[in-house]
């Protein structure tokens, strides 16, 4: 064009976030090249087109968690009525991990013919700074290619860290590497319990596997821990070890093909060790910000965080270099979160528009084998907001219809609604962990971000017999000490 660039905008990582934005410029009219490049696992575990939700993230995570799930209700079923004549109900781990692959090579396919209807550029190669305006391409047969860009949207997500002790890289794999694992993981030690960790953990369990979590402080740290430890405790119940506060020191392979873990408690000198099959690191995810020489554009990041810094607008301090996604420092990881700064990003540079993106009240799930969604503050946040007296909690047990006849345990079943005291009580924060806590969320989701308030749910007629009713039924606050446990 008249100023010399090849492309009016080139976006380095083709994920939720990137092929969003991608997306979205050319339909304004933008000539767009999007980047994408996976550098293999330590184990050699590579993968497609589309970032970390479509191929090692959400997608074959929640097709894992159905697995599970579906072995649960085989094992209910007999309490309905149905016969089961197999003499052994296991899945296969082979069959289960083809079935998950062949879904995400053909996502991996129709994204890529998508890119090429909607004439975006897609360019298979690990993507640099040389200037502010001028990307390298690299491919994986190591030639170069440069692009000249008007503008640099940066969605280059993480990848999960390894703990730094003798033998992490070497015999431990991360959740890149679990859904295709070419044999069974069995007996699993999971390290790390944010949501990732307690996810592996339960489709393991929910599988067959033996599955032991290693937590180093609380498990779903930053979540509400009231909720987070009802997640714990239904896992708990269904045969998931927690060895709480604690932190590994070492992994080493033994003849039997097994690994020894070393571990001690975060308080204390005794050295403790077990042996598993597979280890599994959930610690956590870096920025892939080190092969991007930032340097040679001048962009900021966050060190400790390996993560680019953004204001409001996405942008870098650089004015014409955005980044979107989980390379940005302090927002939400989560895919639906990615896309739409993404397309909101690509708007903005490409036509008038000003709308920025809202990270406030995201809602999120944890698909632990009792699931738990929620959204807005904890319980926590919103009583360092507002202070203890102005906050008003409803809360309640519950019962799932579908429950009673198999005689599953309910004891975990538990929902909230954290209020602001005063007036109508506006809701700042929902709270479920039960079953199919995400599509009981969603819409809650979109009445906060329409100022629902106490009095309005209180009005609102449920959905019989649903678990989602059991907010509009929520009556009892905690400040008045009565019993949350319904009478039948
Ligand atoms: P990514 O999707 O990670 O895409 C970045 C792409 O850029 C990658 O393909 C990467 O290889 C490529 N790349 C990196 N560096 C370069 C470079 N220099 N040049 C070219 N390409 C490069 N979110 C949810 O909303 N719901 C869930 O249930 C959920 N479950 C998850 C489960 C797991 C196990 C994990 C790991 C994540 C999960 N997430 C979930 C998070 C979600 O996957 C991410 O938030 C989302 O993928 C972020 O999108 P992104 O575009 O920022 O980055
Ligand atoms: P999270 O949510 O950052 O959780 C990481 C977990 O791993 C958490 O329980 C940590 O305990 C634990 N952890 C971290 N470092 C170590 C070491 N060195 N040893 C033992 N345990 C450790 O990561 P996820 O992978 O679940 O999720 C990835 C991202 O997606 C996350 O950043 C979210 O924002 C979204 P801690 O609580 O720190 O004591």
């Amino acid at each position: 064009d008249d100023e010399g660039y090849d492309y009016d905008l080139v976006v380095l990582g083709g994920g939720s976030g990137g092929l969003a934005c991608a997306k979205e410029a050319v339909q304004h009219g933008a000539k767009v090249a999007v980047l994408d490049f996976v550098k293999p696992t330590p184990i050699g575990t590579s993968w497609g087109l589309g970032g970390t939700c479509v191929n090692v993230g959400c997608i074959p995570k929640k097709l894992m968690h159905q697995a599970a799930l579906l072995g649960e209700a085989i094992h209910e079923s007999s309490s309905y009525g149905w016969k089961l004549n197999a003499q052994e109900v296991k899945p296969d781990w082979n069959e289960l991990t083809q079935a998950v692959q062949n879904h995400v090579k053909s996502v991996n396919w129709v994204t890529r013919v998508d890119l090429r209807d909607k004439k975006v550029e897609y360019i298979n190669g690990l993507g640099s700074f040389k200037d502010p305006h001028t990307i390298i391409a690299t491919m994986k047969n190591k030639s170069e290619r440069e692009l000249k860009t008007k503008n640099v949207v940066i969605a280059v997500g993480g990848r999960p860290r390894y703990p730094n002790i003798p033998g992490a890289v070497e015999y431990g794999i991360t959740s890149d590497d679990i859904f295709s694992l070419d044999k069974e993981p069995g007996k699993t030690l999971i390290v790390g319990a944010g949501y990732i960790g307690l996810e592996c953990a339960g489709f393991l369990n929910g599988l067959g596997y033996e599955a032991t979590v290693m937590v180093r402080s609380v498990p779903l740290r930053g979540f509400d821990q009231q909720m987070a430890n009802l997640v714990k405790m239904a896992m708990e119940e269904k045969g998931i070890r927690f060895l709480n506060q604690c932190i590994p020191k070492s992994v080493e392979k033994l003849e039997s093909g097994k690994y020894l873990v070393k571990y001690m408690q975060t308080e204390g000198t005794d050295q403790l060790c077990e042996e598993f099959d597979t280890v599994l690191w959930a610690i956590g995810r870096d920025g892939l910000v080190d092969d991007l020489k930032l340097e040679n554009a001048g962009v900021q990041k966050h060190d400790e965080e390996k993560k680019i810094i953004v204001d409001d607008h996405e942008r870098t301090n650089i004015p014409h270099i955005y980044a979107v996604g989980d390379i940005i420092h302090g927002r939400p990881e989560l895919t639906p979160v990615a896309i739409l700064a993404g397309r909101l990003l690509a708007r903005r540079i490409f036509t008038n528009s000003t709308q920025i993106m809202d990270y406030m009240d995201v809602a999120t799930t944890v698909f632990s084998p009792l699931e738990y969604a929620c959204v807005g503050l904890s319980e926590e946040a919103a009583i360092a907001k507002f202070g203890e007296e102005n906050v008003e909690v409803y809360h309640a047990y519950y019962k799932p219809t579908e429950f009673f006849i198999p005689q599953k345990s309910v004891k975990h079943c538990y929902l909230k609604a954290v209020a602001e005291r005063a007036g109508d009580q506006r809701i700042v924060g929902l709270h479920y962990v039960g079953p199919v806590a995400g599509e009981v969320i969603q819409g809650f989701a979109v009445a906060m971000k329409s100022g629902v308030t106490i009095k309005i749910l209180l009005n609102t007629v449920g959905i019989h017999p649903t678990t989602a009713e059991e907010f509009t039924r929520l009556n009892i606050t905690k400040r008045s000490g009565l019993d949350p446990t319904p009478a039948t």
